[in-house]
């Protein structure tokens, strides 16, 4: 029997995400057959930057996301200083990486321990965090409760994390610190000492605790080894700049197609946005540095507010496993689990390059090269958010902003069909996922969070011809 099953919205995530799937039996299997990945919310903050002044753009996209607001900050800037022709002294360089590492590690965590490891723990059931469902958890007391007191001591890592951020952030989140041509704070020796004794803390909870415990739930839940794949191509703009002129990172850009250890340069051009099947003005697939954004709701095959965003019209994953992939850093594979195992050494890979980021800062040394906004001029801030690739471009047009356009790691990954019909990442991940109870298909759930979608909660279940069946979380 074909069972058609909607996640509206999806929990333990992080805006509004609805996932729609069918559910038939194929060879005697009962498994996802269709998959279609919903964003039900129009963002629009390409649209209220239109005349703006372009100085306020890194204050205004950090009000995109509290979970990523420094990658936006971050990317708007980074924009900005080409678009102003104007260079970054190391301070400022490395004040920026710090300030987005922590934010990396905060959001790693948070990602494990909050939003996953409840897929997998059997804990108190409690709404919205936790359903009253009889799935397979395969853990005993023992390792559960150990498990449980880690998601404590998670509470903890993320609160000094965002403490770190906020050390030279000034606060967190949205930090007011970014500017075109550096960063503002000083880095005063107090304040180094605090990120630098922070950082330690935080080092030791991911080496004796994070990557253990993720490896742990890896080896119980090995069959995730092999669902969720997605299309393999995986793609990273690159971020963490390592020298002045910004050439070296400590993830270098790159495109691996279908999961081989072959790594291709980047080329820019090759990004276009499909709008076909989303609740935009419909237009061919067009570079994000002159893509329109006009919302039209509703629209005939049109199924949500997010862009196809893809390289060379080709489906790309973005996120740690790919970042991590592209840097020969993790070759395991390409599945759910990985997904979290990658993540768990990238945090560990970036927490060890702060160690060395802030040893080399200069106490009271400039942080700031003056800029001189510009009249006009076209740029695209590339970087990496904890989510996986993002990018800012951004037209100057008589001293404002005449076009704006964002494209979050979420928009890649969560992306719907494009013009030739070919679905998403996501979308792709859930086929042929095999489903053990259609009532309560927890395989769906642990798939879309392993690619910690930033999307929010409650979850509903409707089949053809019946009323929505709501799965109220009590
Ligand atoms: Ni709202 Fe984000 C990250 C960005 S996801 S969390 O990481 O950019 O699209």
């Amino acid at each position: 029997m074909k069972i058609t099953a909607a996640f509206d919205p999806v929990t333990r995530i992080e805006g509004h995400l609805n996932i729609e799937i069918t559910i038939d039996t194929v060879n005697g299997l009962q498994q996802v057959v269709d998959a279609k990945a919903v964003g039900g919310l129009f963002r629009g903050f390409e649209k209220l930057l239109i005349g703006r002044d372009p100085r306020d753009a890194q204050h205004i996209t950090e009000r995109i996301c509290g979970v990523c607001p420094v990658a936006h900050g971050l990317a708007a800037v980074r924009a900005l200083d080409i678009a102003f022709g104007v260079s970054v002294p190391a301070n400022g360089r490395i004040l920026r990486n710090l300030t987005n590492g922590s934010n990396f590690v905060e959001s790693h965590v948070l990602h494990f321990y909050l939003l996953c490891l409840p897929d997998y723990i059997k804990g108190p059931v409690a709404a919205p965090w936790q359903a009253d469902w009889d799935i397979d958890r395969r853990l005993g007391n023992a390792d559960t409760e150990r498990l449980m007191r880690h998601y404590l001591q998670a509470l903890t890592v993320r609160r000094k994390a965002d403490q770190m951020t906020a050390v030279f952030g000034g606060r967190c989140p949205h930090p007011p610190a970014f500017v075109p041509g550096g960063f503002t704070a000083n880095p005063r020796p107090d304040r180094i000492a605090t990120f630098a004794a922070i950082l330690d803390e935080l080092t030791a909870f991911i080496e004796s605790t994070y990557i253990p415990d993720v490896e742990f739930v890896a080896n119980v839940y090995a069959d995730y080894r092999f669902w969720g794949r997605g299309p393999g191509n995986l793609l990273a703009y690159g971020a963490f700049e390592l020298d002045d002129a910004q050439t070296s990172r400590l993830f270098a850009p790159g495109i691996a197609w279908n999961g081989t250890d072959a790594v291709e340069a980047l080329d820019t051009n090759a990004i276009h946005e499909h709008v076909l099947h989303s609740w935009f003005r419909n237009h061919a697939p067009a570079a994000p540095e002159e893509s329109p954004t006009e919302p039209q709701h509703p629209k005939n095959g049109a199924y949500t507010w997010l862009k196809a965003p893809r390289y060379l019209d080709e489906p790309c994953e973005v996120g740690p496993l790919a970042r991590m992939w592209v840097n020969g850093d993790y070759r395991q594979g390409i599945s759910t689990m990985d997904r979290h195992l990658a993540r768990a050494h990238e945090a560990l890979k970036i927490a060890r390059a702060m160690k060395h980021w802030v040893a080399e800062l200069t106490p009271e040394g400039p942080v700031c090269n003056v800029f001189v906004p510009v009249d006009a001029a076209g740029a695209a801030g590339l970087t990496e958010a904890p989510r996986g690739a993002l990018g800012h471009w951004v037209r100057i047009e008589e001293g404002r902003i005449a076009h704006y356009q964002v494209i979050s790691p979420t928009t890649w990954n969560v992306s719907p069909r494009d013009d030739a019909g070919v679905p998403g990442p996501l979308e792709q991940a859930l086929l042929g996922v095999p489903i053990e109870n259609a009532e309560q298909p927890i395989e769906i759930m642990r798939i879309i969070h392993s690619f910690d979608p930033c999307l929010d909660c409650a979850t509903h279940v409707m089949r053809p011809g019946k009323q929505a069946k709501v799965y109220q979380v009590r």
